[in-house]
């Protein structure tokens, strides 16, 4: 770790850190732009993170999520989750703050003990009604998450007004959490240094939050193995699993 780094997140006292599906990568959850397998390998997960696509075929992108919640219900955090809570407490002790916000539908920071500020493209383990809204307990899909489902499942009715029960994720074109996005803008604009680990910076709105930094000239780090559409904002970049540079990183 560079002595500037160092000085950087030890003199930190306000941490804002956005994460994306790289920082679950280690804890095998495939990253957003892995090629898919099993049923949807002929598909994009832009094409079926749609409403056309949950429309056009409910039972194969519903059990594309539920297959998905099985697989993270099957993993566990990794040291770049671990550094996050562990980081989030000390400064916490300290009056200090760090803030998570993720773009990741995992729960993967809140298992590792992590406080998360907001997910701004919501969550797999919630669901909710396609017309009526209402959100619907359901209880674990029974499937293996590393062996693909045979058969896709039809997504089930609400209780309610009978409609599709669909994933509480936010699908492309759709709105994000405006409370998750405003709050994530407050962190940022904020802070004292903003860390960006794992995302390729593809994915608008959330891709531009933390250049809101440069506003203030906010030191920006960004911890990842490949370049991304984000890096020449960066005033840092660790090239390196977060999982190894984020227990580095923490002063
Ligand atoms: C919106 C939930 C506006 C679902 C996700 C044209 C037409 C229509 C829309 C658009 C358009 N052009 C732009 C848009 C906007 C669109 C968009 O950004 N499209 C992109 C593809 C260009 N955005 C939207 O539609 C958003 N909504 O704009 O609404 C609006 C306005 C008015 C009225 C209505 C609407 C909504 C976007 C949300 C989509 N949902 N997820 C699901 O999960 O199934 S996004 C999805 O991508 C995941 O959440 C994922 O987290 C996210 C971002 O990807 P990354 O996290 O960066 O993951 P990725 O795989 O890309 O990269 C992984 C990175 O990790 C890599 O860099 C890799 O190097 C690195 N890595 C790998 N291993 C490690 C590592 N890093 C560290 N350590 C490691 N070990
Ligand atoms: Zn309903």
């Amino acid at each position: 770790m560079n002595d500037d780094i160092a000085e950087i997140a030890a003199g930190a006292q306000r941490v804002a850190v956005l994460t994306g599906a790289g920082i679950s990568a280690e804890s095998n959850v495939p990253t957003f732009r892995e090629v898919q397998t099993g049923l949807w390998e002929r598909f994009s997960a832009q094409d079926l993170a749609t409403p056309e696509a949950f429309e056009a075929n409910p039972a194969l992108v519903w059990t594309w999520y539920r297959w998905r919640q099985s697989l993270i219900q099957q993993v566990e955090p990794n040291p770049g989750h671990t550094a996050l809570a562990q980081w989030q407490q000390q400064l916490r002790q300290e009056g200090g703050e760090l803030s998570i916000t993720t773009q990741n539908v995992d729960d993967l920071h809140e298992r590792a003990g992590a406080e998360v500020l907001g997910h701004l493209h919501g969550s797999i383990f919630a669901h909710r009604c396609l017309d009526c809204g209402d959100p619907v307990e359901l209880p674990d899909p029974a499937y293996d998450g590393f062996e693909a489902p045979p058969e896709p499942e039809e997504p089930p009715q609400c209780a309610t007004c009978g409609g599709h029960i669909r994933p509480g994720v936010v699908w492309f074109g759709e709105m994000l959490p405006m409370e998750a996005f405003d709050a994530a803008t407050a962190a940022i604009r904020s802070a004292d240094v903003v860390v960006v680990a794992g995302t390729s910076g593809i994915v608008q709105p959330a891709a531009s939050l933390p250049l809101l930094a440069l506003e203030r000239g906010t030191p920006l780090i960004e911890i990842n193995p490949e370049e991304t559409e984000i890096s020449e904002a960066m005033d840092f970049c660790l090239r390196g699993p977060s999982g190894v540079m984020l227990p580095a990183l923490v002063p």
